[in-house]
């Protein structure tokens, strides 16, 4: 790895080939483009109702929903929103947004009404895919039925359509549209570096580049065969187990096992009943895998491959779940949701395998650019030297929704995208995670965005002034913790800001402690010295 002569960047690549990428297919077709192949093995498993959906079944249930959507009037372009925990319609949604060139954007159905109503105006959707319970919540903000259609999958609710009236769609019936591999597939929301949650533009290219990158080649960095059964409990509106479970297993053929929430008695059980050969976790799920003591009494041997992405994994933890499933291999991937998501994953899991250390995040995937540069300099970095990640491919997102600053912010001109997060490359090509120089705050894999809540603060009429940043914890990674300036003369506890923030956001963005301070620390130009704050927590056992 020697700087270019022109540029002086020092390129790192991944140490499997480039490949030869089917990205100009749409992201459905690229999906489905083996199914013939594997038309009668299971696709979906929905664990909790024992009930199973062959390739073609999928398949074929897509397309009707794809009928179904464009029937109500969503045309190409148009946005979708699904709210659903993982379930077979929330499969059939997404894809028949592909299949119709719709755009899906994915949000958590445990959202409170504020934070739903955001994401709904940002992403103007038209149409929204939900369980009856969640309803209550959009009419909050909105006219259901009015302002968009509403669909439930469950029971049928005032105002709202039944999912059988897609699902029940006439195949026959999709419209013939033009996809282009630059139109957008999918908008997941992230705060990315700095402030506010934003739509994230994925296109068919982007994922199908994506996919590709993991599970395409002879010898694929991701190797997935039809006699898998991944693991799908990481949900489903999260890019990490759209991509890297469900859309990596519809290519590869592979069977998802979908799970609507964790739970580690029927999580045991499932692995068990249906063999699991492949889990994609988070390191609070390795954390109950390692140590929760009923695991013991499961057969826990069709585990073959653990990957663990999202948030940092302990050496330890890793180690830890190893004693528990000694004969899988056990290894990380690094996404972004900006980056298309995945940056890096363990090459112990290619087809032909490599040495792999404990605590990496993997190589870079092939047919992408990586480089590490100096945090003050930008200057480009060599092996062992820890700097910024940017990464470079066809897989990165489009940019923000409407945000050409944050975009520009984000993708330079030459094309690479700064992910905020801190790390070096060994001399194994291996990528090891240190620090992160953004503001996110990851709370069990989950993002927080600090000016989200920095927002919400300043709302409050005895607040002036406030800053969120992250405190270490052993079981979530990191929490939520708030400096907080009251304005004079006002009596406000601590209990009182944690409760006037609870009931604004889910349950993950919570404070978990609040300090009152006289000024937030600010740089001259007026930014919040978030390092300072983060320092002061360290330094002062303060809980
Ligand atoms: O935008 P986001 O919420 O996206 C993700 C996506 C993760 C993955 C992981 C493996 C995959 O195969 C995949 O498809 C997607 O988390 O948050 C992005 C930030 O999360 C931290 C890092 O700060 C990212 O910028 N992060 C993600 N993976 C890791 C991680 C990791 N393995 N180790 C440490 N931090």
């Amino acid at each position: 790895n020697q700087p270019s002569p022109i540029t002086n960047t020092h390129v790192f690549k991944s140490k499997l080939p480039d490949i030869p990428l089917s990205n100009h297919l749409p992201l459905h077709s690229y999906c489905f483009q083996n199914l013939s192949q594997f038309s009668n093995r299971p696709c979906l498993i929905v664990g909790s109702a024992s009930k199973t959906y062959t390739y073609a079944q999928t398949y074929l249930t897509c397309r009707k929903v794809a009928a179904g959507f464009s029937k109500l009037g969503i045309n190409k372009g148009d946005v979708i929103m699904i709210l659903l925990q993982n379930s077979a319609e929330f499969v059939f949604s997404f894809l028949a947004a592909s299949i119709i060139g719709a755009v899906a954007t994915t949000a958590n159905p445990f959202y409170t009404s504020a934070e739903i109503s955001k994401q709904l105006s940002v992403s103007k959707a038209k149409l929204i895919v939900t369980q009856s319970i969640y309803v209550e919540k959009l009419r909050e903000h909105a006219k259901v039925g009015e302002d968009f259609v509403v669909i439930t999958v469950d029971e049928a609710a005032e105002d709202c359509l039944h999912f059988s009236v897609v699902s029940e769609g006439d195949e026959n019936e999709v419209p013939e549209v033009e996809i282009q591999p630059d139109d957008t597939v999918a908008l997941p929301f992230s705060s990315g570096t700095t402030g506010l949650p934003k739509g994230v533009i994925l296109t068919h290219k982007s994922l199908t580049t994506s996919v590709a990158q993991q599970v395409d080649g002879e010898n694929p960095n991701l190797y997935l065969t039809p006699e898998d059964v991944l693991l799908c409990v990481l949900p489903l509106f999260h890019i990490f187990s759209l991509n890297s479970v469900l859309l990596c297993a519809l290519r590869a053929g592979s069977a998802v096992l979908l799970m609507h929430k964790f739970e580690i008695g029927s999580l045991l059980q499932f692995i068990q009943r249906y063999r699991v050969s492949v889990a994609m976790v988070v390191p609070p799920l390795v954390l109950a895998l390692a140590k929760n003591p009923t695991v013991g009494d499961f057969d826990l041997s069709s585990i073959r491959l653990v990957l663990s992405g999202a948030a940092p994994l302990g050496k330890e933890l890793e180690e830890a779940l190893h004693s528990r499933v000694p004969h899988a291999v056990l290894g990380q991937g690094y996404g972004m949701t900006e980056a298309g998501p995945v940056l890096s994953m363990c090459l112990g899991f290619a087809k032909q395998a490599f040495p792999i250390k404990s605590g990496s995040c993997g190589t870079v995937v092939r047919n992408a650019e990586l480089k590490i540069v100096d945090t003050q300099s930008g200057i480009s970095l060599g092996y062992n030297q820890p700097g910024e990640i940017c990464i470079r491919g066809q897989q990165i997102m489009k940019g923000y929704l409407n945000d050409e600053k944050a975009t520009a912010e984000t993708i330079d001109a030459e094309g690479w995208l700064h992910t905020g997060d801190v790390g070096y490359i060994d001399d194994d090509d291996e990528i090891f995670i240190v620090d992160r120089v953004k503001e996110l705050i990851k709370f069990k894999g989950f993002q927080v965005p600090p000016a989200e809540l920095e927002d919400l603060l300043v709302s409050h009429p005895s607040i002036i002034d406030a800053a969120v940043v992250p405190k270490k914890d052993e079981a979530a990674g990191e929490l939520p913790v708030a400096f907080v300036v009251r304005s004079n003369g006002f009596e406000l506890t601590e209990e009182d800001v944690k409760e006037f923030i609870a009931k604004q956001v889910v349950f993950y963005k919570r404070l978990h402690k609040v300090y009152f301070v006289d000024a937030i620390p600010k740089s001259s130009a007026g930014k919040i010295l978030r390092k300072e704050l983060r320092a002061k927590l360290e330094s002062t056992d303060q809980t």
